[in-house]
């Protein structure tokens, strides 16, 4: 018989880390939202601009939620619409207006379905001349 010890797995322990450190109240952690995937990548560097930004997570994120933004140096947002999360519900997605060459810092805010909130930024460049 295998008995289940959450103790042993990352996940559960860095959920409970979060819960503590953010005062909350200690329910079951379970599935705390983090990227797996992101479009365009974190520090690279592109020959020509996206017209989208998307970020895949490891678990499902709540639409509504959701917060996503492309700053520019100046702190310009390019994001051009709302985000929406694609039907695998692990993506959040959003149009990008057209960007120049320069860098670019994406800040995203997510709700996992168990409650909790992620948040995170990287940045990525577009070559050229600018
Ligand atoms: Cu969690």
């Amino acid at each position: 018989m295998v008995l289940p010890n959450l103790s042993t797995k990352p996940v559960a322990t860095l959920c409970l880390i979060l819960v503590f450190g953010l005062g909350a109240f200690p329910g079951i952690a379970a599935a705390h939202a983090y990227p797996t995937r992101e479009y365009p990548k974190a520090k690279s560097v592109l020959t020509e601009a996206p017209t989208k930004i998307a970020i895949s997570f490891d678990d499902p994120v709540e639409a509504s939620f959701a917060r996503l933004q492309v700053l520019n140096d100046m702190n310009t947002d390019f994001v051009a619409a709302a985000p929406r999360v694609e039907s695998d519900r692990l993506t959040l997605s959003a149009p990008l207006k057209r960007l120049s060459p320069g860098s670019y810092r994406v800040i995203w805010s997510v709700l996992a379905e168990d409650g909790h909130r992620t948040k995170g930024s990287y940045t990525f460049k577009i070559a050229g001349t600018n």
